[in-house]
């Protein structure tokens, strides 16, 4: 089981990457915020005593210049992690200070996180305390409406499903409405629409469907592992290039449905810090005198959920 200190370390890190991204907020620049917050990360994530390797991160070695995938992070000191991460998840969220941007990390048990390629994956999420199999990614979204609205006591039009705004769901969306279901459409942020699904209750969103990013949908995983819920996730794989990166990861099926239990397959620790307002969060404010922050984070062991404010002394260079 993970040292349970590196709960509040997990805090820490997103904290960091959170603040440096707010202060790039609303400035029109995806990749000035995106940087930032990836060298902010760095440096929190250099400090924490883990020996951590990097499984999901921001590219491969000759993409990225930090938090490569295989980079070894931390002091060295601590045991040996898995860390999957976005530094600020929703670039475009926060170069137009839209809701929803966060700053995000996993740290697992070594060799826990699923490793994917950099392509799309095939995600629906569904809150806990649901039976399960209620919904499956290879049935059609009416029947996953039909059964998710009969284990909840409603009909299938008080439910709300959450679908990334992008003209590839169009038939997704059609399917949707067809069933009379609502769709909160999201410009950006799918680990947000995942954990959304399994906060039913504060979010009003009962159902993530639709593709995002695979390294997204491993964090997301991990989110689900703690919080609760089930998922479903498979890669896209569109070009035979891409099977072969997913073989060469050791996916030995790269068509598979992967659950919430082999993307993320023991203990795990997952946070988050609102980088903009959210439904979950609110963002950073960023005061003369004091930063405010609001994390999430929850760790698989306990199945504990801590809402962390932090407000700390603006202090020179910070
Ligand atoms: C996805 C989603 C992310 O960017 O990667 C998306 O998983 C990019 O999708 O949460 P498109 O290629 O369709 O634009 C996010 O929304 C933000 O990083």
């Amino acid at each position: 089981m993970l040292n349970k200190q590196l709960t509040i370390d997990a805090v820490r890190v997103t904290e960091a990457a959170a603040i440096a991204a707010a202060r790039l907020r609303g400035r029109g620049d995806e990749r000035a915020a995106d940087q930032v917050a990836v060298e902010a990360m760095h440096a929190a994530l250099n400090k924490i005593d883990i020996n951590g390797n990097v499984v999901i991160g921001e590219g491969s070695k000759d993409e990225a210049e930090m938090l490569f995938v295989g980079e070894q992070v931390g002091t060295g000191k601590g045991e040996p992690v898995d860390v999957g991460l976005d530094p600020l998840e929703g670039n475009t969220l926060t170069a137009k200070a839209r809701l929803n941007a966060l700053s995000v990390i996993a740290i697992a048990e070594g060799g826990s996180l699923l490793q994917v390629p950099d392509c799309y994956m095939d995600k629906i999420a569904v809150g806990g305390d649901l039976p399960d199999g209620v919904v499956d990614l290879d049935n059609p979204p009416a029947e996953n409406l039909k059964n998710l609205a009969e284990v909840k006591g409603v009909t299938v039009s008080d439910l709300t499903v959450c679908i990334l705004d992008r003209p590839r769901h169009g038939s997704l969306i059609g399917k949707v409405r067809d069933a009379g279901a609502a769709i909160n459409l999201i410009p950006d942020g799918d680990i947000a629409g995942v954990i959304h699904a399994a906060n039913t209750d504060n979010t009003g969103i009962d159902v993530y469907m639709g593709s995002g990013g695979a390294p997204e949908g491993v964090l997301a995983a991990a989110a689900l592992r703690c919080i609760g819920g089930q998922m479903q996730g498979r890669l896209i794989l569109q070009t035979p290039q891409d099977r072969a990166r997913a073989i060469d990861m050791g996916i030995e099926d790269p068509y598979k449905k992967f659950t919430i239990d082999e993307m993320a397959s023991a203990d795990v620790i997952f946070a988050a810090t609102g980088v903009t307002d959210g439904s979950l969060l609110k963002g950073v404010r960023l005061g003369a005198r004091r930063i405010t922050t609001n994390t999430l984070v929850m760790r698989s062991a306990t199945g504990s959920v801590r809402w962390i404010k932090n407000q700390r002394r603006v202090c020179k260079g910070t």
